[in-house]
């Protein structure tokens, strides 16, 4: 590894450009590009059968794929979700007219804690915005439970969970829709991308109408739809990297275990507490919480990193409830989100992506070590 190439959070793995070219020359001959070609209809069923689940449609990226999930259920009023994630989670709200309410997270996991969300529902509450955050399963049984009782929709966002399986199902059966990204950054991508896991044929083709402008056929537009849909370049490269995903994750899990087993024991800095057995993780992330204790601040430890080209993000700061289109809402008052304020004080994700040496990752921890003893 040299010193002077800059190390970013991650960097999306890609598949030998050779293996494309017979996918491009397919798209060139059938000239058909997009609107539900051959290798978007693949796709849907490879990962559907990949992941494990029933139904899946196909997005152009999974801001869209949320904003399409809360459409297709009909969502109104106030939905319950997280201040600890990505801006597109909450902005799916917005889009769709819907008041966020926040809620506080479980400093163990960084997802929303079951309790508060039994706390925050008011007659108005319709659904349940809850985040898979880092592609750690929520407490996917006990957010059934509130839903049951309370006539709630849940929408996970489970845009980190590629992949991830819970007692040998996938995570992403649960709730009523999930939404995944296949961004660049993501374990599994193509460019943009997503997809709605969908729980029967029926939701998934009201999905289908809604990301094709609300199309039934040619001259029936059943509802207000949008122009969510995934390409053929696209589908074409998930295709090709499904090949390849086993040994991404694997590789992953190696950085991962890496960055433990160098960290451990390093005053002031905690690391995510290993899921349950029976999770099978996909090591999108891997964060850290700079804590008392240690010698830098998160902010210092930040700098540090950098100084040594080492580009780490502080996913997620600042909170999405401290931003100025919803610091307002009476749910953002920094008083009723005190974990979620502190987590996003102390996070810190350290680079993981399939490629990075094994070397490089004892380096970064080695600076990580050594930063907070002031060297
Ligand atoms: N819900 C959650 C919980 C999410 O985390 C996200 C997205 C969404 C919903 C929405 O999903 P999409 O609509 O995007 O499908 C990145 C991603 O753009 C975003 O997809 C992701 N979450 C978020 C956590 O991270 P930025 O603003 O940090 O990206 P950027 O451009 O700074 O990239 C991060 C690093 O990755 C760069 O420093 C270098 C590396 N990189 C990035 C790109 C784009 C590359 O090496 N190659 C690349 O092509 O948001």
């Amino acid at each position: 590894m040299t010193d002077n190439k800059p190390i970013y959070v991650t960097q999306p793995s890609l598949p030998p450009l050779a293996e494309l070219l017979p996918y491009l020359e397919s798209i060139w001959d059938s000239k058909w590009l997009t609107n539900g070609g051959p290798f978007h209809q693949q796709l849907e069923v490879r990962l559907a059968e990949y992941l494990g689940v029933g139904h899946l449609a196909l997005v152009s990226n999974a801001t869209i794929g949320l904003m399409v999930a809360l459409q297709a259920l009909q969502v109104t009023g106030e939905v319950i979700t997280t201040p600890y994630s990505f801006v597109a989670t909450a902005h799916s709200l917005l889009w769709n007219n819907l008041q966020p309410v926040f809620v506080d997270i479980d400093p163990g996991t960084c997802n929303m804690d079951p309790a508060a969300i039994e706390a925050a529902i008011t007659p108005r509450t319709t659904a349940l915005l809850p985040v898979h955050c880092y592609g750690t399963p929520c407490d996917v049984d006990a957010i059934q439970r509130i839903a049951d009782a309370h006539d709630l929709h849940i929408i996970y966002d489970a845009a980190h969970a590629f992949a991830v399986r819970r007692g040998g199902e996938s995570v992403l059966a649960h709730g009523d829709l999930s939404v995944l990204s296949f961004h660049a950054t993501k374990v599994f991508n193509t460019f943009e991308g997503g997809a709605i896991i969908c729980p029967d044929a029926q939701t998934k083709q009201r999905i289908d109408y809604l990301k094709n402008f609300g199309f039934a056929d040619e001259v029936t537009v059943t509802a207000p739809g949008i122009n969510g849909k995934m390409n053929e370049f696209q589908a074409a490269l998930g295709l090709l990297q499904l090949k390849h995903l086993a040994a991404a994750i694997a590789a992953r899990r190696g950085i991962a275990e890496i960055y433990a087993a160098e960290l451990h024991g390093v005053e002031g800095i905690r690391c995510l507490a290993a899921p349950p057995a029976d999770v099978t993780q996909n090591h999108s992330y891997f964060p850290i919480f700079v804590e008392p204790g240690y010698g830098l601040s998160r902010d210092g430890l930040y700098e540090a990193l950098r100084k040594h080209g080492i580009h780490a993000r502080r996913y997620f700061y600042p909170l999405i409830s401290s931003m100025p289109m919803y610091r307002a809402l009476p749910s953002a008052a920094a008083e009723r989100l005190p974990v979620a304020n502190r987590i996003a004080q102390e996070v810190l994700c350290l680079p993981i992506f399939s490629e990075l040496e094994h070397d490089a990752a004892r380096r970064i921890a080695g600076i990580v070590r050594d930063a907070g003893r002031g060297r």
